[in-house]
């Protein structure tokens, strides 16, 4: 504290850089604004972690508020200023040789207005460049001290500030959030010991085995060349050729053919760090480690037709969804599970650990949990920080080290690199966002964009002049794992490396039949779009090495026989330890089971019975649920009380597709008015066709018989997703709802149980 009040803040720009006797940067929504703000040897309470005895707080845990504090700017109150400080007295009219002569070179204040304007953008990520992110913190839950000296898993109770970015992969920076993609899950820790980032997928595994192989995956993936389409999709034939010619790649197209692919919500995924990497504890031991997040909310998916509505109907799904739930205070949050391996257990396994086309089933290492995280703060400036931010898996701790998976090993070189471009300098690291809460002290200097303003002569090491500072921390410092190599300089892969299809299988073999289903029919649609007969030919041929029955079904959606398995690239006979892994089913992990952030949309119109819908609006909200009274159009209608009920949001505004779940209101008039309605009839087929929880109240059957829904599934039973409930006149105003039923059904997300293919509705 009496650092940052030493701290040089100039009184005459009050609204710059927030400090001491400055404008006190705004308070986020969801956070109450601290008491003072300082540098980063203080915290707030929503980063800190628990105070140490003496009530004092531990040094180096509060990057993310400390030094973005500094740089926020709050224009209220301020007058209009050049960037060099001027005031501006006039910002309608460029300065002319007469009101109707022309503008003069010298108007200094237009040229600077424009001229920062014509340079706004930056190059777009070349991969990952659509995303969304949000500050947090990671709470270490369990230390893992025997195995690591990386500081966010020092102590239990120890919480590490941290800035997650979420995207998806192919599509461009404006593309839609729910293409069929990977989504990608990068966490910057900002740590007591410097950067730690986790840069992952939503994934366990990746397409191929070697960096060599990245620019050629993402070559192929993106827009063909010529034409530059198909936007934010993989369903083309030059994606297709690649990965059919690459048949390391069978296991994770396994994953992007499922539901993984298109999660309801950043906020229901899990994530993984992929890769092999090490840990190693103060005596200097290593053990291999496998990250994964597992979402507390559960993992929950879209259906492929409402993925593809959302497209048009909301293309900032995930954005939005993510920003909503911070905003309201339904902070999204995972645990974190370790598995922890030793090199003699990894020499025994089926697969090699450091293949990243290959996963460790939890029944032969199970997860271990070690923390959690909470994203509880949206950022104030998106290109300031999710834009600007820049994550590498170099940016590792002492603690942390790196395996030899040669996808990795690649990846160390690429992150730095491609930022060099992107943020147009080698001072990146100084960007407020990327900036490190450790100190940084180095002899690196100048350079474009240069921030710190580094005082004495001495820039060199060693030296006397500077008293041999800064000075290297020998073990306290990171130390390289001193993992023993002696092997020829070789291009090639272990053995292990060209089974291609155990886990592709094991993963087939692991999901529900549901799951199946509609992995067999992502490869249908995907394989549809491709227009080479060649090309969807050679990918059933990787197919029937990975499952005949899987094979089979593809083949038949696309008219076409299977075609010989693909030859193997070696006749290798692998003994999977694990033939089923309930785990890897996404249906695994309900979570929770709350219904907190659900979307629900209640249909009202004229006439409408309105005493039990506004007690179900308000006892979804009580239950964190987000409920809309949704009409036709906006304004008000009359329901039976005669009290004005206003309509929160209109059909045409948000579809079926944005919403988890619908309740259909009683009251004859209202009903039979909303049967009429095209919109209507179309927003509940969808609501079926997608599985969606529906509420039916009373006369409302009307509507659902118009959609032409059969309440009974297509075994007969009744469907545990549509609710009835009885009818009730005005007179019985008043009465109890229950709403148990539609909360359970709300609870569990989806109803497959319904679902056919074609659909019936
Ligand atoms: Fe990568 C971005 C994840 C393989 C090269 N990657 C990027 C991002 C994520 C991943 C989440 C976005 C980070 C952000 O939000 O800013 N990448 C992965 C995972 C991989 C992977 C989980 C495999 C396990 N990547 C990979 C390879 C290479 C790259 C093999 C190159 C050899 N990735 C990049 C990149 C990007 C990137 C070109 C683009 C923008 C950026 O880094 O900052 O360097």
């Amino acid at each position: 504290q009496a650092l940052a009040k030493a701290m040089p803040a100039n009184p005459l720009k009050p609204a710059e850089h927030g400090l001491a006797n400055g404008h006190t940067p705004q308070a986020g929504p969801c956070q109450p604004a601290p008491d003072e703000i300082v540098r980063s040897s203080t915290v707030n309470e929503d980063t800190a972690s628990p105070k140490t005895g003496d009530g004092s707080v531990r040094p180096g845990f509060n990057p993310t508020n400390g030094p973005l504090d500094r740089m926020r700017v709050d224009s209220g109150g301020q007058a209009l200023t050049t960037n060099h400080g001027v005031p501006v007295g006039d910002n309608q009219n460029s300065l002319k040789a007469g009101l109707r002569g022309p503008t003069l070179l010298e108007d200094f204040i237009l040229r600077e207005k424009i001229t920062h304007f014509d340079h706004e953008r930056i190059p777009e990520r070349v991969v990952h460049a659509r995303g969304s992110a949000a500050h947090g913190y990671f709470e270490c839950t369990e230390a893992l001290t025997e195995h690591t000296t990386a500081a966010p898993f020092a102590e239990t109770g120890k919480r590490t500030p941290v800035f997650v970015r979420f995207s998806t992969v192919a599509g461009e920076r404006g593309s839609i959030d729910t293409a069929r993609d990977v989504r990608g899950f990068a966490v910057k820790f900002y740590t007591d010991q410097g950067n730690w980032d986790l840069v992952g997928n939503n994934i366990p595994v990746f397409f191929i085995q070697d960096a060599m192989k990245f620019p050629d995956l993402v070559h192929a993936l993106k827009p063909e060349p010529h034409h530059q389409m198909p936007q934010a999709s993989s369903a083309h034939d030059t994606f297709w050729d690649f990965v059919s010619l690459m048949p390391e790649s069978a296991h994770m197209l396994m994953w992007v053919m499922s539901d993984r692919a298109i999660p309801r919500s950043y906020r229901t995924m899990q994530g993984f760090g992929v890769h092999t990497f090490r840990l190693v504890n103060a005596a200097g031991e290593s053990v291999f480690c496998k990250f994964h997040w597992t979402p507390v909310a559960g993992t929950h998916s879209l259906v492929w037709d409402e993925a593809a509505k959302l497209g048009g109907a909301d293309p900032d799904y995930h954005r939005r969804d993510l920003w909503e739930a911070i905003e309201s205070g339904n902070f999204p949050e995972w645990e974190l599970g370790v598995q922890i391996f030793s090199d003699v257990q990894a020499e025994g396994f089926s697969f090699d650990v450091l293949d990243p086309t290959k996963l460790v089933p939890e029944e032969l290492v199970p997860l271990r949990t070690v923390g959690r995280m909470v994203l509880n703060r949206n950022p104030d400036n998106f290109f300031a920080e999710t834009e600007q931010v820049a994550f590498c898996t170099a940016h590792v701790v002492p603690g942390i080290d790196f395996s030899n998976d040669p996808l990795l090993q690649g990846r160390i070189h690429s992150y730095v690199d491609t930022q060099l471009t992107r943020l147009g300098g080698p001072n990146f690291h100084e960007i407020p966002i990327n900036a490190s809460v450790a100190q940084v002290h180095n002899n690196q200097r100048d350079g474009l964009h240069r921030q710190a303003i580094h005082r004495g002569r001495v820039n060199y090491e060693p030296n006397s002049l500077g008293g041999g500072c800064p000075f290297q921390t020998g073990k306290a410092g990171f130390v390289s794992f001193p993992q023993p190599v002696a092997e020829d300089k070789v291009r090639g892969k272990p053995e292990k490396f060209a089974d291609h299809y155990s886990q592709a299988t094991l993963f087939w073999k692991s999901q529900t039949p549901v799951e199946q289903a509609h992995i067999v029919g992502a490869y249908r649609f995907e394989l549809t779009r491709v227009q080479t007969p060649a090309v969807r030919e050679r990918v059933l041929s990787v197919l029937a090495n990975v499952d005949t029955e899987l094979a089979t079904r593809v083949a038949e959606g696309l008219g076409m026989p299977v075609p010989p398995p693909q030859p193997k690239a070696l006749p290798i006979d692998v003994k999977p330890e694990v033939e089923k892994s309930p785990a890897l089913s996404l249906l695994s992990r309900p979570g929770e089971a709350g219904i907190k952030g659900r979307r629900v949309a209640l249909l009202v119109a004229d006439g409408v019975e309105d005493v039990r819908l506004r007690t179900v609006h308000k006892v979804l909200a009580a239950a964190g649920a987000a409920p809309r009274f949704v009409g036709v159009r906006l304004g008000v209608v009359t329901p039976l009380s005669q009290e004005p009920l206003h309509v929160e949001v209109s059909l045409e505004a948000a579809p079926s597709v944005t919403w988890d779940a619908v309740v259909l209101p009683d009251g004859e008039q209202a009903a039979l008015s909303l049967a009429e309605q095209g919109q209507v009839v179309e927003f509940v087929k969808d609501q079926y066709r997608h599985c969606k929880p529906m509420l039916v109240l009373g006369h409302a059957s009307a509507i659902v018989a118009k959609a032409g829904i059969d309440v009974q599934l297509p075994d007969g039973g009744q469907d545990p997703g549509i609710v009835l409930g009885e009818p009730m006149d005005a007179a019985a105003a008043g009465a109890e709802v229950n709403v148990e039923g539609f909360f359970a059904a709300l609870a569990k997300h989806r109803h497959y149980e319904r679902e056919t293919d074609p659909p019936r509705v």
